[in-house]
């Protein structure tokens, strides 16, 4: 089935830019001596030379591969050099990467909207930068067009070796008879290309590029020439790219959806999937995913970038493989209080830098059993309402774990240590805190408040003093889950404010990178739009804010922040319906796709076991690479095509997505 031509004069340009070899850039940067050899960061983990996490572009050409371990490592290139991840507080410290990230961000930030996508990766709208570049100065009329420019590749035009292919990129850039929507993508060639040189000249850091009309495209065109290069995907060249695709590679169809896709429809190719109608797949995957299948096999994509340079979600967390598995309350409490500290300290910098404050805290884990009937049971996640304060962290994150291991062990497995028909074993632990809002300008009290808050003493926190309450619904409902840890493992499980979640998990590394992200709560711009929750506020919480109310007196400021604060409990909000009403709500011009995603929710829940609650979009691909790559294996599980604000709305139905998506729709025959 031929793609469509393009039919609207609406074009997008896009571009997803990737660090090459990041972890390793950075390390070369602080150690110059080590450019251009062979490199390759290790975990802290010392077994077998510690597991290789990235690979320089030098050791990758020497057979080394990021599955290996430093001693096979060295074994295939002897002068490799291993350099081994900071730590701190026992594991792996991110702080420097995250910092160069961020480096990065604020570079390519300038150019157009951004949305970071993961510790190294950045989307770019570039349409504005691109359609002015068309109008003021069009490349045709250029008197030399930028090197680097020149060397990018354009999908479908062969290339020849020396300057001839050069001239050929020159003559596709300035084409004057080309589709406007292909003259904006030349103007993106050249702009990308000056971002990127900027980009290394301030960071040192080299990065490639895909430049296309969506993110989709950007994304499988970035990484298709590697290191320090740029990849574009013209309209006549998306059939070509996408078609001979392996299926499992699409963005999102790297899980389940795919593995179905594979074995109950004989699909392994994006061409494959093209020879089935919207209709049949319509009636395998339900409406909206049917007809998001049949979009994406023809390169429509009408998911925006989000305009975040933030993230969304902070999380920390650590594996412990093998014998290393825990196996002990304290142990686990020990682990919780150092990510504890750990998510504290990130949570603490966001407050000062970027006057944010998180309110939902995550508890993640994979496990297993030693007796287990029941193997495929996943430790389940857990979440709560999230209290500033490392010892409060520390005590809920503890509190989680033991309500998701009493569910996990079943009613008669809370003695782990006593019955040895009842062991687990922890082998991988994260905390992570999401739902992050801006604080209103005007309320800087709020900051002392919780730099107070972090110094009082433990057994004052247990106590609930009376101004947490005041402070914030959250806090009163947290109150519930003060209990020594003792007393918490012998309670039977009646948490009100705990509950099941799971995490973002297209957000991943690999095939299953980036999702469009549906729920805007946790974006700043929109948050303070939160509307009052009359409609959805559970029976608890409302009840907790009446009580509540004599200790609000003299702190209007701080009362209204919480009052048009999204306080929902994720028990209410892994509903279908209180999903729709708080993204409609809060971005009213979404309301529509919101609705929609609603739907595909749907579609999949009825598709699956309900064991996990689903969280949309509430931890984001750069906390998701950080958690430890065992638990990202176990949510990966998870994986479904679930998260499309626009699927489905992309043919012709007149919504604000469809422009994209009618450079590709089908031809009409
Ligand atoms: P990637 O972007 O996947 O890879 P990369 O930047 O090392 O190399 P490439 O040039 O092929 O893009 O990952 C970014 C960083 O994230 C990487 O440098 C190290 C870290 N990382 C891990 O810690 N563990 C992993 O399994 C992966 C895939 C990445």
């Amino acid at each position: 089935m031929p793609v469509a031509r393009p039919e609207t004069s609406d074009a997008r340009v896009i571009a997803h830019v990737d660090m090459d070899c990041f972890y390793v850039q950075v390390e070369q940067r602080k150690q110059p001596e080590l450019r251009g050899l062979p490199t390759a960061v290790v975990q802290y983990n010392e077994w077998q030379g510690g597991a290789l996490i990235a690979v320089s572009y030098e050791a990758r050409s020497c057979g080394v591969k990021r599955s290996m371990r430093g001693e096979e490592a060295k074994a295939a290139c002897p002068e490799i050099q291993l350099v081994q991840v900071p730590v701190a507080r026992g594991k792996a410290d991110l702080n420097t990467y995250r910092s160069a990230g961020s480096e990065v961000v604020s570079i390519l930030a300038q150019s157009g909207k951004c949305e970071r996508a993961s510790i190294d990766e950045v989307y770019l709208d570039l349409t504005d930068a691109a359609e002015s570049m068309l109008a003021d100065a069009p490349p045709e009329g250029l008197e030399s067009i930028d090197e680097e420019a020149l060397k990018s590749h354009i999908l479908g035009m062969s290339r020849e070796d020396g300057d001839d292919f050069k001239e050929s990129v020159r003559d596709w850039i300035c084409r004057k008879d080309a589709d406007r929507r292909d003259k904006l993508l030349g103007c993106g060639i050249i702009i990308v290309a000056e971002l990127r040189k900027q980009v290394l000249k301030e960071t040192e850091f080299s990065c490639s590029a895909g430049i296309a009309h969506n993110k989709m495209l950007a994304k499988l065109a970035s990484g298709m020439n590697k290191p320090a290069q740029q990849t574009v995907v013209p309209y006549a060249a998306v059939e070509e790219l996408l078609s001979s695709l392996p299926i499992k590679k699409m963005k999102q169809l790297g899980g389940k959806l795919g593995t179905s896709l594979q074995t109950d429809l004989g699909i392994d190719t994006v061409s494959d999937l093209l020879q089935f109608s919207e209709t049949k797949l319509q009636e395998h995957y339900g409406i909206n995913t049917g007809t998001w299948l049949w979009n994406i096999a023809r390169g429509i994509s009408g998911e925006e970038v989000q305009g975040r340079l933030l993230p969304k979600s902070h999380g920390s967390g650590k594996t412990f493989p093998g014998p290393r598995a825990l196996r002990s309350l304290s142990n686990v409490q020990h682990w919780l209080n150092q990510l504890s500290e750990e998510l504290y300290e990130r949570l603490s910098s966001d407050l000062e830098q970027n006057k944010r404050i998180a309110s939902t805290l995550t508890l993640h884990a994979s496990a297993f059993r030693s007796k287990d009937s029941d193997s495929q049971k996943k430790f389940p996640s857990k979440s709560c309402p999230l209290r500033y304060g490392v010892t409060k962290i520390q005590e809920d994150a503890f509190n989680l774990f033991q309500a998701a291991l009493r569910e996990y062990m079943g009613p008669f497995g809370t003695k782990p240590q006593g019955n040895k028909k009842e062991t687990w074993r922890i082998t991988g632990l994260s905390v992570s805190a999401s739902k992050i809002v801006d604080i209103p300008s005007g309320t800087s009290s709020i900051m002392r408040y919780f730099q107070s808050q972090s110094t009082i003493p433990s057994s004052s926190e247990s106590g609930c003093p009376q101004e947490h309450v005041a402070m914030t619904p959250s806090a009163s409902e947290s109150c519930s889950e003060q209990k020594s840890a003792e007393t918490e493992a012998a309670m039977p499980n009646k948490d009100i404010s705990i509950t099941d979640t799971s995490p973002d998990l297209d957000n991943s590394y690999g095939n299953m990178d980036m999702v469009p992200e549906k729920d805007a709560s946790c974006q700043s711009s929109e948050a303070k739009e939160f509307p009052t929750q009359s409609g959805t506020q559970t029976k608890t919480i409302g009840r907790k804010i009446n009580n509540s109310k004599e200790k609000n007196r003299g702190m209007p400021s701080i009362v209204d922040i919480f009052k048009n604060y999204n306080a929902t409990p994720q028990s209410q909000q892994e509903t279908r319906e209180d999903s729709t009403v708080s993204l409609t709500s809060n971005r009213g011009n979404l309301s529509s796709s919101t609705n929609h995603s609603s739907e595909v929710n749907q579609e999949v829940e009825d598709r699956r076991e309900t064991e996990w609650g689903y969280k949309v979009g509430e931890i984001d691909q750069s906390v998701f690479d950080e958690l430890p790559y065992e638990i990202q294996r176990e949510f990966r599980s998870f994986l479904r095509p679930n998260k499309r604000p626009n699927a489905g709305k992309s043919k012709g139905d007149g919504s604000a997505s469809s422009s994209i998506a009618h450079y590709f729709s089908p031809l009409k025959r």
